[in-house]
């Protein structure tokens, strides 16, 4: 028998095919068109950025599974899932990869003012000017904060640039070699790169504000590929017009996709829109591990990955 789950957030094509191709009945959360499909639903899914909160999930009584195709599942209401026994899969180790590669490219585009150089050559100012120096990227010192599968996968990559590491979390590691920090502002007093790698939610909103900034310091840039959320934006945005941090290369905003008019106005920005596991074959394996956690469910077999909470 077919069975009928609910999108909760846009899902990209190949996903909504291999979802019919399995068989599955996908409804629209935001486009209902059977008032009856909501008791029918046993299942949601969707991406990183879904909300799933207390309000929709009273309107969804047999739902037992939200599936999100995703490693952070920030806007998932888990305690309250867990009360009504929804298990809360996700997508962690398949877009590793990928997140650690726009880190390092972020890095690089901000330190080496790789968009700006673009532009300069655009708009013809090579003929009569020269670009400015910027300083080395290797060598330079980065603060990864979060070690978790992300944040080792870009210390891997910032080793290979000859980058002297550090970072934060919640507790010093005992199998990685860098150098460990107490807290956010710490680290950031130590570094010209302080990379943000861990997830969103309550527990680390604004934790890069005003005095992890002032760390920071003129000379410093931010790299965020975690959660907007993470960082004080309107904060973010005043100490960049202050110039009181060299820069800052972002992934992720508040209220994405709009993006605050005075931020995209900004000179030594460099932005992407939510692209860090946007390469076609992670989105396709990200795609497949969700499918296979919402099949064994089905199958009432073993989830391959349910969130740590749900274990
Ligand atoms: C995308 C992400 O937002 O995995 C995450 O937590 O932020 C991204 O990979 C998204 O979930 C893609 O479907």
């Amino acid at each position: 028998m077919a069975q009928e789950i609910m999108q909760v957030s846009p899902l990209p094509p190949f996903m909504m095919k291999a979802l019919q191709e399995a068989d599955f009945i996908v409804h629209d959360h935001t486009h209902i068109k059977d008032p009856g499909a909501l008791s029918k639903v046993t299942a949601l899914i969707g991406t990183g950025s879904a909300k799933v909160d207390k309000k929709l999930l009273t309107m969804l009584p047999h739902v037992k599974l939200v599936a999100i195709c995703g490693v952070g599942y920030d806007g998932v209401d888990v305690e309250a899932c867990k009360e009504k026994g929804i298990v809360v899969t996700h997508t962690p180790g398949v877009l590793t990869d990928d997140v650690a590669d726009l880190a390092m490219g972020l890095v690089l585009s901000i330190g080496r003012r790789i968009p700006q150089a673009d532009k300069f050559v655009r708009n013809g100012d090579w003929v009569d000017d020269q670009f400015a120096l910027v300083h080395k990227v290797s060598g330079a010192r980065i603060g990864i904060v979060g070690m978790g599968r992300i944040g080792r996968s870009i210390a891997k990559r910032a080793a290979a640039f000859d980058m002297r590491i550090s970072y934060t979390c919640r507790e010093a590691k005992t199998d990685v070699p860098y150098a460990f920090h107490q807290t956010v502002t710490q680290l950031a007093a130590e570094v010209d790169y302080l990379v943000v790698a861990v997830p969103g939610g309550d527990s680390t909103k604004n934790m890069v504000g005003a005095s992890v900034l002032k760390a920071l310091g003129n000379k410093g840039y931010l790299i965020n590929i975690a959660r907007g959320s993470v960082v004080d934006q309107p904060v973010l945005v005043q100490t960049l017009k202050d110039k009181e941090i060299a820069g800052a290369a972002l992934d992720v905003f508040w209220d994405e996709p709009i993006i605050d008019p005075e931020l995209r106005r900004l000179p030594n920005v460099v932005l992407t829109p939510h692209i860090a596991s946007a390469t076609v074959e992670t989105r396709q394996a990200m795609a497949a591990l969700t499918l296979s956690n919402l099949q064994a469910f089905y199958e009432r077999r073993a989830l391959p990955t349910p969130v740590p909470e749900c274990q």
